[in-house]
């Protein structure tokens, strides 16, 4: 039941065509030598783009991030390589020849039964906002990356965005059964491919680059990430992560070159470390944290570590973070201000930040930044002490330090003040000419277009009580949360999941499939279970509003129809 990346989904995909140049850094199989002709007989896709005219996506071109592959680490997991600083210069293709094939890059993948790639995910690929001057996603990183400067961080961009699942999930320590591995909430390429779920897969190539003596302390890396998520004004299937780690290394040597035992080393580690620390500026004044100096029980020190390093290392990273958050709040208040947004008193209110304990496969301690933004906490980043077995692999065990991984939306939306993630993929010039690289201004909504909500209820399957208890199963347990990076298993990996379950995800695939950005809101508003025959029933409230102009009824109509009749075809639901 689930979207596979068949013959139909190629088909709709083909206005995306380009003519593919061979690659030179994958082996290309089954790659097209012209772009496809468009099929006359996919009218409803026709239909479908004429009532997007709102809708942006657009492909850039991009070029493949190099090689290098060891222990399951592929050529496409490591970010290191000239070409990944250059600017594209290459086309991205789908193979139209074959349904069992897709071009991500340049490089061609076989697509299996766990390919879950759908039109609408692969029209947002190599948009590389964080590379486009001018754009709030640019500016936000490069506002980062002055935060953390060089020469002790070296910053990096990786531009194809398919690794392999074992650098996504196996290096960095996830269980078979995490939920971040399943079908409903990751992008499968195919079995061993994924579109990659968060920048941390790239940790086990940066920190093998640092075998480097020569190499940075730190680095910060940028990417787009893909999860299958709900729909909403902070949520979409694409957005943009940045991951920062700092290393120490165990001195061997006094400062007179003498040799040292290895407590001495980390002695002297010690020293650096607190040096290091007092060289920061200031912590924020308000900022709560329950585990201020890493005691708390729950958080687990690795057993390779000394309480106090660790105090130290967590420390550093914590008031490191906490100057990241104070330089985006500043920049926010000034540009409030200087629109007439924002009040003087008002901008004199502390901020409001606090540290939660958290818990990730590749770091422990683990913690998350939360702020108090708009009325609720909003969670920026997560972070903690990278897992010593993580650097033992990639041949830096001689090292400890922290890694932080956050969302460059979420720091661009409170920079900029912009109220909906879907902003930031429009081409429409009231949105792209309102920034500039090297300044902050608040963003000036260009206009309110009206929403248009209608509901769709369905009862989810007609026959098969397994399918009802699956989906019950799964969309109570925490609808539309992803959790591709921490919490619980719960949810069963790629292989496990069956051919008849769906997941609300799935259903947020479709609502995407066939509105694209026009789809700000999807919600589950009722759902009950028959007295008599046991069946469940669903009904989900769509809100189609564009934000660049008002829909039609005529378009609305189709669109709402067409998810409904993906809904029964894909999913196999009874319409109510
Ligand atoms: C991670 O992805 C970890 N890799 C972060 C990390 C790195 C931890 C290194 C430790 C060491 P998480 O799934 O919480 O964690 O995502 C990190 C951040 O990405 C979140 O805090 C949030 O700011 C942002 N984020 C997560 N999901 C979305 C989404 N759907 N839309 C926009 N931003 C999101
Ligand atoms: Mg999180």
């Amino acid at each position: 039941m689930r979207l596979l990346f068949t013959g139909r989904a190629v088909r709709a995909s083909r206005k995306f065509l380009f003519s593919p140049i061979p690659s030179r850094r994958c082996n290309r199989r089954n790659s097209t030598d012209a772009a496809a002709p468009e099929d006359p007989s996919t009218n409803l896709d026709s239909l479908a783009r004429r009532f997007r005219q709102g809708y942006t996506a657009k492909l850039l071109r991009t070029i493949d991030l190099s090689p290098e592959g060891t222990e399951g680490i592929t050529t496409e997991d490591d970010p290191f390589n000239a070409s990944s600083h250059k600017k594209p210069d290459r086309n991205h293709t789908f193979s139209g020849e074959e349904d069992s094939t897709v071009v991500i890059s340049e490089c061609s993948h076989r697509t299996d039964s766990t390919s879950n790639l759908s039109p609408s995910i692969l029209k947002l690929l190599n948009r590389r906002l964080y590379d486009r001057p001018n754009h709030p996603i640019y500016i936000t990183r490069k506002l980062i990356e002055s935060v953390f400067p060089q020469p002790t961080f070296q910053h990096y961009i990786a531009s194809n965005p398919v690794v392999s699942t074992v650098a996504n999930f196996d290096v960095l320590g996830f269980p078979e059964d995490h939920p971040g591995r399943s079908r409903a909430d990751t992008y499968y390429v195919n079995k061993n491919r994924v579109l990659r779920t968060h920048t941390s897969a790239y940790q086990h190539s940066t920190f093998k680059a640092m075998r480097n003596p020569e190499s940075a302390f730190g680095y910060t890396i940028c990417a787009d990430v893909f999860r299958r998520d709900s729909i909403d004004r902070s949520h979409f299937p694409v957005f943009h992560q940045m991951e920062g780690a700092r290393l120490w290394r165990l001195p061997k040597t006094n400062a007179q070159g003498m040799q040292i035992s290895h407590y001495q080393g980390v002695q002297r580690r010690l020293d650096i470390m607190r040096r290091n620390l007092g060289e920061l500026g200031l912590p924020l004044g308000e900022v709560e944290d329950p585990d201020p100096n890493f005691d708390a029980t729950t958080n687990l020190l690795q057993h390779e570590h000394y309480h106090e390093e660790v105090r130290v290392v967590v420390a550093h990273l914590k008031r490191s973070l906490e100057t990241l958050v104070a330089r985006i709040f500043d920049a926010a208040k000034q540009a409030g201000i200087a629109s007439g947004h924002l009040d003087r008193s008002v901008a004199q209110e502390p901020l409001q930040v606090r540290w939660v304990e958290a818990s990730f496969p590749f770091t422990s301690p683990s913690y998350e930044l939360e702020v108090h933004w708009q009325g609720e906490w909003l969670e920026l980043l997560g972070c903690g002490v990278v897992q010593q077995r993580l650097l033992h692999s990639a041949g830096v065990g001689d090292r400890m330090g922290w890694a932080w991984g956050l969302g460059v939306e979420r720091l661009a939306m409170i920079l900029f003040g912009i109220p909906d993630i879907r902003l930031f993929w429009s081409e429409d010039p009231r949105f792209l000419d309102q920034f500039k690289t090297g300044h902050i201004t608040r963003f000036e909504p260009f206009s309110k277009y009206p929403a248009c909500y209608k509901d769709v209820a369905f009862w989810t399957s007609p026959t098969s009580n397994d399918h009802d208890k699956e989906t019950e199963t799964e969309t109570n347990t925490n609808p539309g949360a992803a959790a591709p990076a921490g919490g619980n298993a719960t949810k069963a990996s790629p292989t496990t999941s069956t051919g008849t379950a769906f997941h609300e995800n799935d259903i947020m695939e479709i609502v995407r499939d066939v509105a694209g950005s026009l789809a700000e809101d999807v919600r589950r508003v009722d759902e009950f279970v028959h007295p008599a025959t046991g069946r469940t029933s669903l009904c989900y409230r769509i809100n189609y509003r564009s934000l660049e102009r008002t829909l039609t009824n005529e378009e609305t109509n189709w669109l709402h129809q067409e998810v409904a009749r993906r809904l029964v075809k894909d999913l196999g639901v009874e319409l109510r």
